[in-house]
This record gives C-alpha cells, structure tokens and sequence, in this order.
C-alpha cells in the first residue's frame, strides 16, 4: 500500500504553540511590546475566544461562556515559543453589563488599541448570520482613525449554508465600499468545523516577519 494512502488532514498542516501569559485591566500592565501582536475584537458573544481556541487547538485555552461579556481582561497568550502575541479582548457593545462598566470596557480597549505600539493587526470578528451592524461599521471606522491595521473574520459559518456564505460576503462587501475604498483582508471562519483557521495562521505568518522591535529600532539615525 502507498505509504500516503491516508493523508492527514489539511487543517494540520499549520501547527502553532500557545499558551495563557496573563490578564491585564490596563495596557500598562501589559507584557513587554517586544513582539508583533494580533488581538481579537467584536461584539461580546461573537466568538473571539472560540476562534482562538480552534485556530491554536487548545480547547480551553481561551475562557468562552454562552452569556456574552466572559471575556474581561487584555488576555495575552504567548505563541510558537515567544515569536509572536495573540490577544483576546472583552466585547463591545454588551447591553447588559451597566453603563459605567460599558464605558470603561470601552475606555480600556480604546486605550489599548491606540497605545500598544506592537500591534500589527487586529482582527474584527462580526457573525456570519448577520447583516452588517452599525456597532462594527463605527468600530472599523475608529479603527481607520487611529490608523490601526485590521481583517474582518466572519464567524460561526456553520450555522450557514456555503451558498448563505458566500451571499454573507458579498452583501458586506458591498456595505463596506459605501464608505471604504477597498474591502480589508477579510476569512470565513467557523470555532466548529475549523473553516479559515490556515488563511487567519498564515495571513499572520505573512505579517509577522513585518514587526521590528521598539528595543532594535534605530532612534537616532
Ligand atoms: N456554532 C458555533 N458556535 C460558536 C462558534 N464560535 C463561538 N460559538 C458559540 O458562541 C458563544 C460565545 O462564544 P465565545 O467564544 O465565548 O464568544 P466571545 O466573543 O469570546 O464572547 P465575550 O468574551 O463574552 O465577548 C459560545 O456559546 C460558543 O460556543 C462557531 O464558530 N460556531
Ligand atoms: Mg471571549
């Protein structure tokens, strides 16, 4: 028998070493911005912890409940032995918690994505079963504000036919060049079937050889 009679399967071919470093409330306590960083945002219960979980194969990993507003902190996760951060972020937009504790989610994320100088991209995650929100677009626009580089990632796209995807994309896509130029870099992902974990693993592997480290750039030239 041919020693490739049983290949295995596709979504192996991408292995990626994670493991929790810390929580952090403010950017300060953050780990050093000594490597490229990519952080997880969307609205709270679209599946950011979720999708890290899948996309690094470690089921708990990242805490993930049903009721929206699990995550809390600046979650940072060390990958492939210190080579790069993967971030998990609280939700937005979460209309149950008070007033007060929103806008202070809302400061710290804020804070975060405007201070933290390794931050190479982020990625917005919006669920796949929805027309696009006014909540995301805002987001995205701060985003192009704040000159913050991101993807969009679709999420929980087993919950949708593949002719339902496709439509998905092309209705937001649509929406985006109301007020954008170009559509951003933009996977159909599932946490369940593990649909777009390659493109999302290796669209950061494509970005990392990118980041220069604050400790090694030249200052004064
Ligand atoms: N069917 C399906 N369910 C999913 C998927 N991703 C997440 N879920 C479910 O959606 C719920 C929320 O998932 P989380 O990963 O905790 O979402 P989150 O965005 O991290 O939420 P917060 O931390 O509260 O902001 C859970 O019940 C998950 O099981 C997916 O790809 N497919
Ligand atoms: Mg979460």
């Amino acid at each position: 028998m041919a020693q490739n009679a049983h290949p295995s399967r596709r979504e192996s071919l991408i292995q990626v070493k994670a493991s929790f470093l810390k929580s952090s409330s403010r950017v300060e306590e953050c780990p050093p911005p000594t490597r490229a960083e990519f952080a997880f945002i969307g609205r709270s219960n679209v599946g950011k912890s979720s999708l890290i979980n899948k996309l690094v194969g470690v089921k708990d990993l990242a805490k993930t409940s049903q009721r929206p507003g699990k995550t809390q902190l600046i979650n940072h996760f060390t990958m492939d032995d210190g080579a790069w951060y993967l971030v998990d972020l609280p939700g937005y937009g979460y209309a149950k918690v008070s007033k007060t504790l929103r806008e202070e989610f809302s400061k710290m994320i804020s804070f975060y994505l405007r201070n933290r100088e390794n931050l190479l991209s982020v990625f917005v995650l919006v669920d796949a079963r929805h027309d696009p929100q006014a909540i995301d677009m805002a987001f995205m626009a701060k985003l192009a504000e704040w000159q913050i580089p991101f993807a969009l990632l679709f999420t929980k796209s087993d919950k949708l036919t593949r002719a339902a995807q496709a439509k998905v994309v092309e209705n937001y896509t649509r929406k985006m060049l109301e007020s954008w130029e170009e559509m951003p870099p933009h996977y159909v992902t599932s946490a369940e079937t593990g649909k777009g974990r390659e493109e999302v693993l290796l669209y950061i592997q494509s970005l990392i050889p990118l980041f220069v480290s604050p400790q090694n750039s030249v200052r004064n030239p």
